[in-house]
């Protein structure tokens, strides 16, 4: 007997009503199953849900009075109630165990650390043009359960799952699917990077013959690409190389250029970067990931080319808002994490950075190297600034404090003539935000704000 059907006769606990958990009982309702919600924080759930929702502090011996519970993902796995739960032999699970349950069609599910959302964005507009079409959801921020909102399964689907989803699924099982890079982040929420990486990992652990993965070139990934392919999964490398030993990648060429290439068949396929829009090396490792997922479905090398050098990046990725105040900004909130911001910096001769927000728990010495060779000048904001200020010291870097996002605009028109300037923080943003989307209008009201005042 499945969870669905043995949790009829009983109700489900819903932890964390944000978008999550009003999906999670959405969905049930449609069902006609029982559930009540719980949440930590003062939360809005619409009526039309008409579910008792109870506020404050969750209450182990309460929550073991349900048939099951259903976790959103920003709800610390390793929460004490939780691990109390699971110890009782509750069944606590994701969204991601309803949708598996639920889902009748054909999965393409991507984790990583960064590009998700980029790569996630591109396979749905690519897919989107073959028959039976394509919706997108997950950590993107359409809860997967909505897709089930008129009660039918849709054929195909692409996820952006988070470690957070996967961590807390009993079972994902995609017909395709991809590992994009796993970097250090989310210190705070997992046990250590190890625990991490597992959890990203579980992408693959149902995966059988016919299924295809795709995986990073670098040897860390070596023992799980053999355990794949010795199951019959297809398994494609990617990376820094040739077409000669990866399936996908980033050719480097002559004159400081590259190109990147996917395999379409027996051919493949090559664009130079310069006919690239979406800046940075990065992205473009990111769309040869969704160009080899396009090929794999049937999708013309002819349109996947059409959209590849037309796509600009999505907002708040390296997006350039123009130049204001004789110098041009660039905003790149997205990144939350020391990995994303190098690879950001990397993509500048010399830049104006503001960085800082909260680290969680990160360390930050790997930016180093990349701040001293490409920085001119610091400006950090948010709650951490202390680590932030002692890295561009380290990094021999002048460094102000700005505070602000306000204030780090306002001193960035005013420092090096023509310098580019760069907000790629480095850092989570709830600190000043409600998140890195917030952080990054902010950004661009600033920059408004200095071009009128002009
Ligand atoms: N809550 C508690 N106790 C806690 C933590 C949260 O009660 O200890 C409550 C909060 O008060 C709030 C609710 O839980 O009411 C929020 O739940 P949630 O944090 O799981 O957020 P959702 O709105 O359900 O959004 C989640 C994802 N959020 C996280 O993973 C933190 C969204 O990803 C995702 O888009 C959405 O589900 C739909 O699938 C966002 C994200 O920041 C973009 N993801 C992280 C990232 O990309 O780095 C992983």
């Amino acid at each position: 007997m499945n969870t669905l059907a043995r949790t009829r006769n009983g109700k489900t606990a819903i932890i964390g009503m944000g978008r999550t958990g009003i999906a999670v009982a959405a969905f049930l309702r449609d069902r006609t199953m029982a559930c009540e919600g719980f949440d930590e924080h003062a939360v809005h759930v619409p009526d039309s849900l008409d579910i008792p929702v109870h506020i404050g502090k969750l209450d182990a011996d309460i929550l073991k009075q349900y048939a099951r519970v259903v976790v959103s993902p920003g709800l610390n796995w390793h929460h004490p109630v939780l691990r109390e739960l699971r110890e009782a032999g509750i069944p606590v699970i994701g969204d991601l165990d309803l949708f598996n349950e639920a889902f009748q069609g054909e999965l393409i599910a991507i984790t990583g650390t960064n590009g998700k959302t980029t790569t996630v964005s591109l396979i749905g507009t690519l897919l989107d043009i073959l028959p039976s079409g394509i919706e997108v959801a997950g950590n993107i921020g359409r809860p997967m359960l909505d897709l089930f909102g008129d009660g039918e399964s849709p054929a195909r689907v692409v996820l952006e799952l988070s470690s957070f989803q996967l961590e807390r699924a009993q079972i994902i099982h995609p017909r395709w699917a991809a590992l994009l890079n796993v970097q250090p982040d989310h210190a705070d929420m997992h046990e250590n990077p190890q625990a991490y990486e597992a959890a990203k990992c579980r992408l693959f652990e149902a995966q059988q013959e016919g299924d295809t993965a795709m995986l990073p070139a670098d040897g860390r990934w070596h023992a799980l690409a053999e355990r794949l392919a010795t199951r019959g999964v297809r398994v494609h490398r990617f990376g820094h190389g040739t077409a000669e030993t990866l399936c996908a990648g980033i050719q480097p060429l002559e004159n400081g250029h590259w190109q990147i290439f996917w395999r379409h068949g027996d051919q493949v396929e090559y664009i130079p970067a310069t006919e690239l829009p979406a800046r940075g090396m990065h992205q473009h490792m990111n769309l040869t990931v969704a160009a080899q997922a396009a090929a794999d479905f049937g999708v013309s090398p002819s349109v996947i080319r059409l959209c590849l050098t037309s796509f600009n990046g999505l907002s708040h990725r390296l997006q350039s808002l123009g130049v204001v105040a004789r110098r041009e900004w660039f905003d790149d909130s997205k990144a939350t994490n020391p990995d994303a911001a190098m690879a950001a910096l990397d993509a500048f001769d010399q830049v104006i950075w503001i960085c800082g927000g909260l680290t969680k728990g990160a360390d930050l010495t790997p930016l180093k190297d990349i701040v001293a060779a490409h920085v001119a000048h610091a400006l950090i904001i948010g709650k951490d600034s202390k680590p932030f200020a002692e890295l561009c010291q380290q990094a021999g870097v002048p460094t102000t404090i700005a505070g602000n996002i306000e204030q780090a605009v306002r001193q960035a028109a005013h420092a090096q003539p023509g310098l580019p300037v760069l907000l790629s923080p480095a850092a989570a943003s709830q600190d000043q935000f409600r998140d890195y989307a917030e952080r990054g209008k902010a950004f661009a009201h600033a920059i408004r704000t200095l071009e009128k005042a002009a």
